[in-house]
């Protein structure tokens, strides 16, 4: 290899390299969005899915003209019915981030299936719940 290819390679291997790091600290995928008269609920994690086993994600919250919503305390929890069986219930660790009606979550799926989601909010922005399917795949 020449000496400018060499440079031009390593040059577009260092700009891959940063777009990369961009969509790992800002291209979250969105898994789902629901409205509701109240609020626009939006998940999303980096691969847009919900997946079997531990998952990290995001709970966003915002007024139906888009404005961040002042949720206050929010929980989420999801059930899947299963024929012969007691509902499987998850329940998701939510942690309030910086920004207003925003939450980093955590929740554990032992199978897949669709699950029905439940979020609930109770802030100073208001207070309300959703409910929706999530798949997992
Ligand atoms: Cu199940």
């Amino acid at each position: 290899m020449g000496r400018v290819t060499t440079v031009i390679v390593l040059a577009l291997g260092m700009l891959g390299a940063g777009l990369a790091g961009v969509a790992g600290a800002q291209g979250m995928k969105v898994i789902q969005t629901q409205k509701t008269k109240e609020a626009v609920i939006t998940l999303k994690s980096e691969s847009g899915q919900w997946k079997q086993g531990p998952n990290a994600f995001v709970l966003e919250l915002t007024s139906p003209d888009g404005k961040p919503l002042d949720a206050g305390k929010a929980t989420l929890s999801s059930s899947m019915t299963m024929p012969g069986m007691a509902p499987m219930i998850a329940g998701a660790t939510l942690s309030p981030d910086k920004a207003p009606g925003r939450y980093a979550g955590t929740i554990s799926f032992p199978d897949g299936g669709a699950r029905q989601v439940t979020v609930t909010w109770d802030g100073p922005g208001g207070k309300g719940s959703a409910k929706f399917s999530v798949p997992v795949r």
